[in-house]
């Protein structure tokens, strides 16, 4: 197993101007033919390598020789092939064959359904040519594809589309041109028998032709994939100057994809699951990823394609920039056309679901075996660092330059990256340079955030003087060693900047403070009364806060803070304090109850919000919180977690009825934030009244004329134990929709409440629509057991481990990518009580010591065991 070192870099020693690829597209057999134009960078002669991997080489040349290279000239191997003495500069011309029909990887060239199509990034384009297959190799493509008519009426590549015309045979070519030199990892090819949605935009004078190609069943649900990337294109050039610089911008579906989408110029290809989007087959949650998911692929139109990574290490520039800039859009698209109020409220709800996941995901991640600082020292295998790290909190440090330097300084400071380095592949150093030069800014400190792994910690004290009338608060932050950087002998790590927006209630202070000591204190004046520190308002950092808050002081912030994203955290407290605090029983005060009460009832606040407010803290954020304390007892932490659900169903039972009464829909199923936060609401006073008012469910399933409505009423009905009715209606009625039937195995896999669950994995694992399942479906049934299912996940008798070792080696023969994100499940361990802990280690050991097994899931399982 190679370890790949960002210390280890070198640039690649040729230039490849331009590339000119003939796809001789056929399921079985496919020929490509590579004409590659090399110049040698230096004087020095050096050997050209190239990278592949399961093709087959058919024919080399160089300078369009008939003859081809004597074997002695240059050298194969299962992952290179290198030309030993290569002139200064030439044309090499390679033929080479790859079987998209046994490419079960998904990496390269595959086929899915009747359509052959690409996955290039980060490694799939070696899979079909020999190139130099790095982001920092940026060279112009054009780009013949050849096929049979009838089978691929559509054949798409990047860019303009320069040609079309038929062959003899029933085939047919079209040539494509992308103007923009780019990385081969944005490479990409599609070919089959899609429908089209087509719309034209003007912009800047200028027409540009959108559309998005699905399977044509699937026409009637494109639209809103559409009305995502119009939004996408003007908020890019309003919020940030940047245009769509190509003729026509294409999105393509296929239902076999191991990852949400990608940003391939001009030819975006999506996962199904984030381009279709109707009312009657899609939830809330659905269409708020599609638009999200449509927007960040268009975004790295700039911010990842016109200026690209240096290397993989640097994948948080281009990712965690562009995560940024979706939660942005998607933040503005909530709050559009509302007043400031709501608006407010609206970007709140966006905010508390980003970091609800950071802290949950990307928390859990940076304290166990994989985590890395967001720009990764090392790496075996590339596609594990497609991380929480490098995606959400490298976009939580990209929203730190903005919370220090401004929106208007923030915006200087892309202007400039953009003049310096469009056409460019460069590192998250150059990123930070141009933040910091475009504003006179010392970011120097700040850089620590790149190579630093782990959560830091700000331990918060503070001291009131009545006499003096100061409040001071002290604050030492903190952040050891974690995962690899435990094996770096000595290894200090250093303070880090961090901006902390903190707030007094009780007075009008609400400042910015830039810690960059490890301990550090700061004194307010004139403080007459022992204010309520509200801390890290908006969650101005990515950081752990520690304050001992007492009971009143949380009700306080519950209660007034206006830091919306805080008076929804100090609620979580509660909740969590109690849960944690007391795993036998977890009881909430009276006073508690008041709280919970007038919040759940004040009008003043959103639906949305509310239903946030009431969403308990999630078991795996929990389960961080327990395993600081003590060796997690998953089983005892579950049970306290529905004691407490059930104290807030029976303490707040009239207020959730009435809720559900008063939320009732007035107006047909539209999707807006507003609507969503009404219909989340309504359905989280669903689950708490079914076991009062069982018959609510099947009503509710029997009129909903919405997924959102429909799916939320068949898990209420199915996890509180009801009879199968429902599911076998639900099944009849989607069972040519992909993607519903995806939920209907995830209600069924994720029940808590079903004793015979390994009866019904066994059922569902040998139902028909489980067989050869894509990765949607691997993860509606397998994932969704063994990671939100933690009642029967963690059984015992480690049947449930068992299960999971079973599915990781069933999978890593197929697809590796997919088999190393659930090989992860197990990656916390160490931090579970016995005997859970031992089983796991147990399981994890099969795993490891299974034949065969891909470097994929051996970096993950290896690093585990540690
Ligand atoms: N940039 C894309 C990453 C991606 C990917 C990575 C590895 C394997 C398969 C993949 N599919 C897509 C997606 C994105 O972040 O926009
Ligand atoms: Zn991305």
């Amino acid at each position: 197993m190679t370890t790949h070192l960002r210390s280890d870099y070198t640039p690649f020693p040729y230039d490849i101007p331009t590339t000119d690829l003939l796809f001789d597209l056929k399921p079985e057999l496919t020929t490509v033919t590579l004409w590659l134009e090399f110049e040698r960078k230096n004087d020095e002669p050096v050997p050209l390598v190239l990278n592949g991997e399961h093709i087959t080489l058919q024919f080399i040349s160089l300078n369009n020789e008939e003859t081809p290279l004597d074997p002695s000239e240059y050298t194969v191997t299962d992952s290179t092939l290198t030309l030993h003495n290569p002139p200064e500069s030439g044309m090499l011309h390679i033929i080479t064959t790859c079987t998209p029909n046994t490419n079960t990887s998904l990496s390269g060239l595959f086929t899915t359904g009747v359509h052959l199509m690409t996955q290039c990034e980060a490694e799939g384009f070696r899979r079909m040519a020999y190139f130099p297959d790095r982001p920092d190799v940026l060279s112009t493509y054009t780009v013949e594809l050849i096929a049979d008519k009838a089978a691929f009426p559509v054949l798409l590549s990047n860019g303009n589309l320069i040609e079309t015309r038929d062959l003899p045979n029933g085939g047919h070519m079209v040539t494509w041109h992308d103007p923009f030199p780019k990385p081969s990892y944005l490479f990409a090819v599609v070919a089959g028998q899609l429908a089209c949605l087509e719309e034209t935009i003007t912009q800047d004078g200028a027409e540009k032709l959108l559309q998005v190609y699905v399977e044509p069943h699937d026409l009637p649900k494109a639209q809103f994939a559409m009305d995502s990337l119009k939004a996408s294109i003007r908020w890019d050039k309003a919020r940030f100057g940047l245009p769509l610089d190509l003729e026509r911008f294409m999105i393509v579906a296929t239902s076999d994809f191991n990852m949400g989408a990608m940003e391939n110029k001009g030819l975006n290809i999506f996962n199904t699951k984030f381009v279709l989007a109707h009312p009657e087959t899609a939830t809330d949650v659905d269409f708020e990823g599609v638009e999200a998911v449509v927007g960040h692929e268009y975004f790295h139109n700039w911010t990842g394609n016109r200026v690209t990574c240096q290397d993989w290490f640097q994948l948080s520039l281009k990712e965690g920039l562009t995560v940024y800039r979706d939660q942005e859009f998607s933040s503005d698209q909530l709050a559009e056309g509302l007043s400031p109020d709501a608006a407010t409220s609206a970007r709140a709800v966006k905010r508390i679901d980003d970091v609800a996941m950071l802290r949950t995901a990307q928390f859990m991640e940076d304290a166990g075996p994989m985590a890395h600082p967001i720009r990764p020292n090392a790496y075996e295998e590339i596609n594990n660092f497609y991380t929480m790290t490098v995606y959400e909190k490298g976009a939580e440090v990209v929203r730190m330059y903005e919370t220090l330097l401004g929106r208007d300084g923030f915006r200087r400071g892309m202007d400039l990256y953009f003049k310096r380095h469009d056409g460019q592949a460069v590192t998250c150093d150059d990123f930070r340079a141009a933040m910091a030069d475009a504003n006179q800014a010392d970011l120097t400190q700040f850089g620590r955030w790149y190579e630093q792994a782990g959560t830091p910690t700000v331990r918060v004290t503070s001291e009131f003087d009545a006499n003096a009338q100061t409040y001071t608060l002290h604050f030492a932050q903190s952040n050891p060693p974690v995962g690899i950087e435990l094996k770096e002998a000595n290894l200090i790590k250093a303070p880090l900047h961090i901006p902390l927006r903190v707030a007094l209630l009780g007075t009008d202070i609400d400042t910015l403070i830039e810690l960059k000591q490890a301990n550090e204190s700061i004194t307010f004046e004139n403080i007459t009364a022992e204010p309520t520190p509200s801390l890290n308002r908006n969650f101005s950092a990515p950081v752990s806060i520690e304050y001992d808050y007492s009971d009143d002081q949380l009700a306080t912030l519950a209660a007034t803070d206006t830091d919306a994203f805080n008076r929804w955290d100090a609620v979580q407290q509660i909740f969590a304090r109690a849960i944690v605090a007391d795993m036998l029983e977890p009881v909430f005060s009276h006073e508690q109850f008041d709280t919970f009460r007038s919040l759940l009832t004040d009008e003043s606040l959103s639906p949305a919000y509310r239903a946030q407010l009431f969403t308990l803290p999630s078991f795996s954020y929990l389960a961080q919180l327990v395993s600081k304390c003590e060796p997690l007892d998953p089983q005892k932490l579950f049970a306290a977690r529905e004691r407490a659900s059930r104290a807030l169903s029976k303490q707040l039972q009239i207020e959730w009825q009435s809720l559900y009464s008063t939320l009732e829909p007035k107006t047909a199923y539209a999707y807006n934030g507003v609507a969503a936060g009404e219909r989340a609401l309504r359905n989280l006073a669903l689950r708490h009244i079914s076991s009062a008012k069982p018959d609510t469910t099947t009503t509710q399933y029997a009129a909903a004329d919405n997924m959102t409505d429909r799916i939320a009423a068949l898990t209420t009905a199915i996890h509180e134990g009801q009879d199968e009715a429902l599911l076998n209606d639900f099944y009849n009625r989607f069972e040519k929709e992909a993607l519903v039937i995806d939920k209907w195995f995830t209600a069924q896999a994720a029940n808590p409440h079903d004793a015979n669950i390994t009866a019904t994995l066994q059922k569902l694992l040998a139902h028909p629509a489980f067989t050869n399942p894509n990765p949607n479906r691997l993860r509606s049934l397998v994932f969704a057991f063994c990671n939100a299912n933690p009642a029967h996940f963690h059984a015992t008798d480690g049947s449930g481990y068992r299960f999971w070792a079973e599915q990781v080696l069933a999978i890593d023969a197929k697809n590796p990518q997919v088999a190393s994100r659930l090989a992860r499940t197990l990656e916390q361990w160490r931090t579970y009580a016995e005997p859970y802990q031992s089983l796991m280690r147990e399981a994890l050991q099969t795993v490891f010591n299974a034949p065969n097994l891909s470097q994929d899931v051996r970096e993950i399982v290896g690093k585990a065991l540690g």
